[in-house]
């Protein structure tokens, strides 16, 4: 049985990323299905306050992001690599450029598509895009569709050669943080069809991605996900690097959040591994002992508490 837990909901092109490496991979994992708003209380539980999607669980180690998610994986599970082309850091720079080419799709999907939404799920989007207008949404469709378009020209630039995948002939984590908003896109805007219909070496190269599938899924309920949480114990060795620019110090209490562009709730905790790349927290609850919640450095902001 494998020990991967991922919790999750299948329209958020994020999860879709986490899946795609999963495929990638070909590893078997157990899925819970988390709501798409809050409350979530079976997830912050975990967590001690992210909501996001997705979140990775193994025993009673989470790790929150798709980032930190690939990272996790591939140290975990190196062959076959996410990256074909031995090219780490130019893949995981491209999380930036993702989170760009994702807020043109946002926008396009809040001025489009925002004004049918279910009141409540339109409020909790209200809630967490705390740097969108939404007075002046009409305002700026026109400029997201502008910059989808962009992002969409350079990935059609990059596999004008006739290669298969961006890097080469190989899928990696290139190829899965690019796939995530033409894919939403295309299923929620049928705009984008006429807005990317020049760009003709994409279609082949989504379905190539598409097809590395998501592994061997296994629905599970919450309760089994929170018993081996509980049965099991994080490594709480401390990890922290002493250069760390905010002199970070283990056992310091921390507050972590994503600094993007969405409130997804913070996390405190007892600062277990502060590195370039990585922070993890130890979190003592009283439902589940010892957690430890780990997060990329790069894109979330640690606020020392004491
Ligand atoms: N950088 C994060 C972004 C995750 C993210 O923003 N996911 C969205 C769904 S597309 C989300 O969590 N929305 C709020 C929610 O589902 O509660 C990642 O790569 O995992």
């Amino acid at each position: 049985m494998s020990d991967i837990i991922l919790h999750h909901y299948d329209a958020s092109p994020f999860t879709q990323k986490a899946q795609r490496m999963l495929g990638l991979k070909g590893l078997a994992w157990r899925s819970v299905e988390t709501p798409m708003i809050l409350p979530k209380p079976d997830l912050v539980c975990l967590t001690g306050g992210y909501r996001g999607t997705p979140v990775m669980q193994i025993g009673a180690d989470i790790y929150i992001d798709s980032q930190c998610i690939a990272r996790e994986l591939e140290r975990r599970w190196p062959e076959p690599s996410l990256f074909p082309g031995n090219d780490p850091g130019l893949a995981y720079a491209l999380v930036k450029w993702g989170d760009e080419f994702f807020q043109a799709g946002l926008t396009m999907a809040l001025a489009i598509l925002g004004p049918d939404w279910d009141p409540a799920f339109l409020a909790d989007r209200k809630a967490i895009f705390t740097h969108v207008d939404f007075d002046q949404l009409g305002d700026d469709v026109e400029h997201a569709m502008a910059q989808l378009r962009a992002s969409a020209a350079l990935l059609d630039a990059q596999l004008a050669d006739g290669r298969a995948f961006l890097t080469g002939d190989q899928p990696g984590l290139a190829d899965i943080q690019a796939f995530g908003v033409p894919w939403f896109t295309r299923a929620a805007l049928p705009v984008t069809e006429q807005l990317l219909g020049q760009f003709r070496h994409l279609p082949g190269w989504e379905a190539r991605v598409a097809a590395l599938g998501q592994g061997e899924r296994t629905d599970i309920d919450v309760s089994v996900a929170h018993a081996e949480a509980r049965e099991q114990q994080p490594d709480l060795s401390p990890d922290i690097d002493p250069d760390d620019p905010q002199k970070l110090a283990a056992g310091m209490q921390v507050r972590v959040a994503a600094d993007d562009f969405s409130d997804r709730g913070a996390v405190d905790g007892a600062l277990v591994t502060a590195s370039a790349l990585e922070i993890a927290v130890h979190r003592r609850t009283d439902d589940f002992g010892d957690l430890v919640v780990h997060f990329p450095r790069l894109g979330y902001r640690v606020l020392p508490l004491e």
